[in-house]
């Protein structure tokens, strides 16, 4: 993408003052994103290339994030910080397509870090209360939300596509993972009963962000504390327990999400205890019973889903997930495996820190 396409990109979307560079930021997995400086005091604005092939209906999309963040913005001290701030293009559209290529465009939120890894117990808690008051500050959302992807945290459609992919087998790799493939098949009931009590009604649903890992939050550089949440791509109806769960297997990994050294990835259990004391201060009060009850598995249940994900996209030939190198969706696979195993057998003190803490 040379410099003279993206300007004339960025020149179709209202921003005020004229743009002095564009630049790539960031390492997400989905979109393709940039920083738009201006010249002067002007705001500085995000570019992002959204990824149609994974987004069917981007403007849907943008529709979501214009809703919920002129919904906070309703509430909040500071709402150009505490959230963002779509910018439309000059037509009016939340996007702008290019071809077969969708744009849209954000307020830049200066003063500001975002990390890959927790590295303290502070930050982890600090993002608990992030996504806790995200939620909280959605709890009275009550307009209909495009439903950006199908089944996105649903394990029943997941094993459905696992299991078209698996016998297509397009590029040949079933027959060398069958110990890889048993890591799934053999938790595939306990997930499936686990998602039955959302899909009874037991476990509620509500708005949520639904890509809470940890470098979709940022937080306030002079204060250190957390100050919104961001790549509202996936925000849509589902239950809560999924946006722990995601931060979970986020923020108490001690290794990367794709460590080639399994030997450093184990779940950190201060970080879980950090995360969920954030996480209960903003949501305990309004929590079921049922969701404190799984409120721990919901960890194991997204890193599995993980797991199942990222070996599903190896499997048909690394299509979703940008990857570095040729193996990177298989090292994924093997790096979220270890963390998955940690989960399970740290299991029971995780339930014993969620009761511990929700009694306070
Ligand atoms: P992706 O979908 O590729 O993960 P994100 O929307 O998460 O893209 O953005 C990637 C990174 O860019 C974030 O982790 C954050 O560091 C930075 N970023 C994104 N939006 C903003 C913003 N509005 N203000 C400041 N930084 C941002
Ligand atoms: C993707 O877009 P990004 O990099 O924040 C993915 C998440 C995965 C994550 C794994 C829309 O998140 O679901 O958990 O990678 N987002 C989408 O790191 O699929
Ligand atoms: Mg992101």
């Amino acid at each position: 993408m040379t410099q003279e396409k993206l300007q004339a990109i960025a020149a179709q979307f209202e921003l005020v003052g004229d743009i002095e560079s564009i630049k790539p930021l960031g390492e997400g997995f989905i979109n393709d994103t940039f920083v738009v400086k201006t010249v002067g005091d002007n705001p500085n604005y995000i570019l992002q290339r959204k990824n149609h092939n994974i987004f069917p209906d981007v403007p849907g999309m943008m529709d979501n994030i214009k809703a919920v963040t002129e919904h906070i913005k309703q509430k909040v001290a500071d709402p150009m910080r505490e959230t963002l701030t779509v910018i439309p293009a000059k037509d009016g559209k939340l996007y702008v397509q290019d071809g077969e290529n969708f744009w849209a465009v954000c307020l830049f939120i200066a003063d500001t870090a975002s990390y890959d890894r927790a590295d303290s117990p502070a930050l982890a808690y600090q993002g608990g209360v992030g996504i806790g008051r995200f939620q909280a500050l959605l709890s009275d959302f009550d307009k209909p939300l495009n439903e950006t992807i199908k089944g996105f945290h649903n394990i029943r459609w997941r094993f459905q596509q696992w299991d078209e992919t698996i016998a297509k087998d397009p590029v040949g790799r079933v027959k060398e993972l069958q110990e890889e493939i048993s890591w799934i098949e053999s938790r595939r009931e306990e997930m499936l009963s686990f998602w039955s009590l959302v899909e009874d009604g037991t476990i509620p649903t509500h708005v949520t962000h639904n890509d809470t890992k940890i470098s979709n939050i940022l937080f306030d550089k002079p204060t250190g504390n957390v100050l919104c949440a961001i790549d509202l791509d996936t925000v849509m109806s589902s239950t809560s327990l999924n946006d722990f769960g995601d931060a979970i297997r986020s923020y108490t990994n001690t290794g990367a999400e794709d460590d080639k050294c399994l030997d450093n990835v184990e779940m950190s259990i201060d970080m879980f205890r950090a995360y969920a004391e954030g996480y209960l201060s903003e949501q305990r009060a309004t929590m079921t019973q049922s969701e404190l009850d799984w409120l721990a598995f919901s960890g194991r249940y997204i890193t599995f889903e993980q797991v199942l994900r990222f070996l599903m996209d190896y499997i048909d030939g690394d299509n979703y997930y940008k990857t570095a190198y040729a193996d990177h969706n298989l090292v994924r696979t093997h790096a979220q495996y270890k963390l998955l195993q940690s989960m399970e057998r740290q299991y029971d003190e995780m339930c014993a820190i969620v009761k511990e803490l929700s009694a306070k």
